[in-house]
């Protein structure tokens, strides 16, 4: 409540949060987070909780009167439909050149992602973030995220079998016909659950089309995770519709951090203060950059390193598809459980994630979310005429994606004897390179803060998310900023709470 004092406040219920969430709380410490999207708990008038990829309504998208696909066009149309203005579970956030999709609501980017949960590889680790322990972070920290997050793999005789991952099979067929290596990914998706989905047991989620805007059941996403098991201790507090815009020193010490609460048709309801005596950033990557530029512009927390608001990247995103000549499947899996594994190629490093394109009829459709090694970082800066942050990131700086993921796919599509599509991301357009599913960076680690997220001049103050992974991964990123979170907050609980 408004004027209140917590001990320690949250801003964000991503991977991050939860994570501070869990061990604060575990150490016995009441912990209040910040969530500006909703709690997901409630039905809609059909039952259920979150709408389906086949007809996106109000739930789909953070307040937007029309959908942004990921996959915008069809044929060259546009695919996309009006809905209403809502607190919806994804976000497409549109900046000058780029838009960047991210959930909203507690338990952040879980809520919508395709759940791969993707260990990288210990040297492109060591390479991206060399400051931090790599031994430990392996022996301890990945594994420690990795049973937190309930991370379970596929069986290998049920996905050869099953109908739903035929269009996995004709991916990974065609890469290994060229010569690329296919891999098995992990998830957070119950695959048990899905197979009983399949065999008609249990209501579909992953089988009925279900992803970006939520999914109803199978998946564990982190309200059922950690943020569960944080509830659990009895010394957590969550506050949806709650948006953090204001953290400063307070008089008497601490910090004074400002709100707004809005309803789910976005109108505010209330604006608070509370105090806290500490403050952790976990807003992701761009909502904790944004924050923390703004703040130090506006001279709230003017003594910020010039680091804050830099080394932003897009994990070197791509999207493609081709057009096979195999039939993928009119029933698809929404949870991906493969990718392309060409990361160890010197001309140009691929982890393509073998997409599902859950239409519900067949469209012989090859969809591949590429990652790869892009050097091109962007920044966070503030326009005092607006008052509004924006993200200075070329167009053009996807190229060296493009150049990379081409070689993989060229090679595919000449060896299979197949085509790219071209009328799913614009009208002839074959690469979706304008939009981001993995922003990272923003308060590098050991840049922006000290080499567990403290920002410095300001004791106190930490960063706790993707902002601190230097704009790439070489993965899947979600398991990086979850086992990154769990070393920082127990560095921090050890020392800084002593
Ligand atoms: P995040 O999860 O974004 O959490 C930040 C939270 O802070 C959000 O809930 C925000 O609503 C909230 N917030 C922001 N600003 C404020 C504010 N001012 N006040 C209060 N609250 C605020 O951050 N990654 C994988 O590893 N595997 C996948 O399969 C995968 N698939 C994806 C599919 C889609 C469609 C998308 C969009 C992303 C996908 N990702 C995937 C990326 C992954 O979800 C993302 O890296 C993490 O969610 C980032 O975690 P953070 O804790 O940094």
């Amino acid at each position: 409540a408004a004027g209140d004092h917590v001990p320690v406040l949250i801003v964000g219920s991503g991977y991050g949060g939860s994570v501070a969430a869990l061990r604060l709380t575990q150490a016995g410490i009441p912990t209040a987070v910040v969530e500006m999207g909703q709690s997901w708990t409630t039905p809609g008038s059909d039952g259920k909780i979150f709408c389906n990829m086949l007809n996106p309504d109000q739930r789909s998208y953070w307040f937007r009167t029309e959908t942004d696909q990921p996959v915008g066009y069809f044929l060259g149309f546009p695919a996309n439909k009006s809905i209403s203005s809502y607190a919806g579970a994804l976000d497409s956030e549109q900046f000058a050149t780029t838009r960047v999709y991210q959930g909203r609501g507690v338990g952040g980017g879980s809520l919508v992602n395709g759940g791969m949960a993707v260990t990288p590889k210990q040297s492109y680790f060591e390479e991206i973030l060399p400051s931090v322990d790599a031994a430990e972070m392996y022996g301890t920290y990945f594994p420690r995220a990795n049973a937190q997050l309930g991370v379970n793999s596929i069986d290998p005789a049920w996905f050869e079998s099953c109908d739903c991952y035929q269009y996995a099979r004709v991916s990974r067929k065609t890469a290994n016909d060229a010569g690329y290596g296919t891999v098995f990914v992990p998830n957070v998706y119950d695959f048990g659950y899905m197979e009983q989905e399949d065999a008609n047991q249990v209501p579909r989620s992953a089988l009925a089309s279900e992803v970006i805007y939520g999914n109803n059941h199978g998946k564990k996403s982190l309200d059922k995770t950690y943020l569960a098991a944080a509830a659990a201790t009895g010394r957590l507090s969550i506050s949806p519709l709650h948006t953090v815009t204001d953290v400063a020193p307070a008089p008497g010490g601490g910090y004074t951090v400002g709100m707004t609460q809005i309803d789910t048709a976005g109108n505010v309801v209330a604006t608070k203060t509370v105090t806290a005596d500490r403050v952790i950033f976990a807003a992701g990557s761009v909502g904790t950059s944004k924050l923390l530029v703004s703040l130090k512009a506006k001279g709230r927390l003017p003594d910020l390193p010039d680091a804050v608001g830099t080394a932003w990247g897009n994990n070197g995103n791509v999207m493609v598809a081709r057009a096979g000549l195999d039939l993928t499947g009119a029933l698809q899996s929404g949870m991906p459980t493969m990718g392309i594994d060409n990361w160890a190629d010197p001309n140009g490093p691929v982890f393509a994630e073998i997409a599902p394109f859950p239409a519900g009829t067949e469209t012989w459709i090859n969809l591949y979310l590429a990652i790869t090694k892009n050097p091109n970082r962007g920044t966070f800066v503030f326009d005092s005429s607006t008052g509004k942050v924006g993200l200075n990131w070329d167009a053009s700086w996807t190229q060296p994606s493009i150049d990379a993921a081409k070689r993989v796919f060229d090679a595919i599509n000449s060896k299979a004897g197949t085509v790219y599509r071209s009328d799913l991301f614009g009208v002839n357009r074959i690469w979706g390179d304008d939009f981001v599913y993995h922003p990272l960076g923003g308060c590098v680690l050991d840049q922006a803060t000290d080499n567990h997220g403290r920002l410095p001049g300001y004791p106190g103050l930490y960063v706790m998310d993707g902002s601190l992974i230097p704009g790439s991964t070489g993965v899947n990123p979600f398991v990086t900023i979850t086992a990154l979170a769990e070393r920082n907050i127990e560095k921090i609980l050890a020392t800084d709470f002593a």
